[in-house]
């Protein structure tokens, strides 16, 4: 299988992006969960846990990093750049309320991707500004699975990213079988989910069924 190099550029260049969050996952652990997920040929993970302490964080990552290394799928760690940086992931996502993106590129070097949590034009303008690598774009619908979210920009602010911004991009927020090809018809390629993956009882079977709507 040809394998690609994972770098700032194209940490995108994938279908589905997965998160994880413990607390939805069906008592499973995020260990077991990614493994399904590299299972089913995903090539980028984030890690989003909210609910434990540095040290427990640390040490799944570390497995997590392992694992994706293995798999050849990328690895980026939500919003503890210290973390990413002690694990070598491959990328860490921010939101508008965390550092400067300019004072975290700063601290992480050249390599690692920065990725920014975006909810309007002004704010993908000022991303690109600030050499973030990518963005997301979200909440597209109503989500459940993030606390303090702003209401859903629906499809107005995904389609100005398409047609305006240059530099990669994921949709977020809401995501499901039902509604992911009225993303990907827009234009969207990357598209990332939390509670659709992480809820399933069926990972491998939910994965193919995503991926096949995102076809029509
Ligand atoms: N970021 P689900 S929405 C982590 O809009 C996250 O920036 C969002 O979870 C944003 O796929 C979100 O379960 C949660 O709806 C997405």
């Amino acid at each position: 299988m040809p394998t690609r190099e994972i770098t700032r550029q194209n940490i995108l260049d994938t279908d589905i992006y997965c998160l994880t969050a413990e607390k939805f996952s069906l008592g499973r652990s995020n260990i077991d969960i990614v493994q399904q997920m590299l299972d089913n040929d995903i090539k980028l993970i984030q890690y989003r846990e909210k609910e434990k302490k540095s040290g427990a964080k640390y040490e799944e990552c570390l497995e997590i990093r392992r694992m994706t290394r293995e798999a050849r799928a990328a690895f980026i760690i939500n919003d503890d750049i210290d973390l990413a940086m002690m694990v070598e992931a491959d990328g860490v996502h921010i939101g508008q309320e965390d550092f400067p993106v300019e004072v975290v590129r700063k601290l992480v070097g050249e390599k690692m991707a920065i990725g920014l949590s975006t909810h309007s034009p002004e704010e993908a303008q000022a991303a690109v500004k600030s050499g973030a690598d990518y963005i997301g774009v979200g909440p597209i619908f109503k989500t459940y699975t993030k606390e303090d979210v702003v209401d859903p920009v629906g499809f107005e602010y995904l389609e100005y990213v398409v047609g305006n911004v240059d530099i990669p991009f994921v949709a977020i927020g809401g995501i499901k079988e039902h509604n992911i090809a009225e993303v990907t018809k827009r234009g969207c390629s990357c598209v990332a989910m939390v509670t659709e993956i992480v809820g399933s009882e069926d990972i491998g079977g939910t994965i193919q069924a995503l991926r096949q709507a995102m076809q029509k």
